[in-house]
């Protein structure tokens, strides 16, 4: 069984989705990220920094998005999201993986609260690089990591879903479109989305402003 530490409609939400992917029993710790007194100090004993996700498997703790996915990727193979070592596509996989941390959620954080790229001594770049890097991809293959769907999808399909619908700031191209429908369509991406609308009922997020 894996405990998962979550807060709905928070960057734990691509953890859900690749848990519903993966078909492996699952259980959900909530975490109450936005709690007025701040997170809870005893949940730092999972979390250095007191954030979501992270998991728990096999008596082991994993955090960091990139880690989570690579870690349970490999886990529960069998669920075919992760590309094996000795398959060419595992390069472009854990690039991919770990660009969505190391460059496009901080890139689109950047944007998101204005401020513009500020030279080489920020590792991520620019807002329009990564911009042409995704499109550039996605124009030549259907999924971000090759021709098939794996938990590399899980990261940048978040994110892409991230800067479209609550940020707004991802320029209107068929490209995106077309791979954003891809994911959507998944059954295992609405089952994980109608998951975090009822946790986020619970917590009182829906209808507030
Ligand atoms: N690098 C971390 C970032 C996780 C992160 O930023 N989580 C946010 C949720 S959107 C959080 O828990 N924030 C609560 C806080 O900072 O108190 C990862 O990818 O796992």
């Amino acid at each position: 069984m894996i405990t998962f530490y979550h807060a709905p409609w928070s960057r734990s939400s691509t953890i859900l989705w690749l848990l519903e992917e993966l078909g492996a029993p699952y259980k959900i710790e909530k975490v109450d990220i936005r709690a007025p007194g701040g997170v809870p100090e005893d949940y730092r004993r999972i979390q250095p920094n007191k954030k979501v996700p992270a998991i728990v498997h096999d008596g082991v703790v994993v955090t960091e998005r990139a880690a989570i996915c690579t870690y349970l990727g490999d886990a529960f193979f069998e669920a075919g999201l992760a590309p094996a070592i000795g398959d060419k596509m595992r390069a472009p996989y854990l690039t991919w993986l770990v660009y969505a941390d190391g460059v496009f959620d901080p890139v689109l954080a950047a944007k998101a609260h204005g401020h513009e790229f500020m030279g080489g001594g920020y590792s991520y770049g620019s807002f329009a690089e990564m911009i042409a890097n995704l499109e550039r991809t996605l124009a030549s293959r259907p999924y971000i990591a090759g021709d098939r769907f794996t938990a590399a999808d899980t990261q940048i399909g978040g994110g892409i879903n991230y800067a479209k619908n609550v940020l707004r700031i991802l320029p209107d191209k068929p490209v995106f479109n077309e791979y954003f429908e891809r994911l959507t369509a998944r059954p295992a991406f609405q089952r994980a989305s109608q998951k975090d609308f009822q946790l986020a009922q619970e917590a009182g997020m829906v209808g507030a402003s």
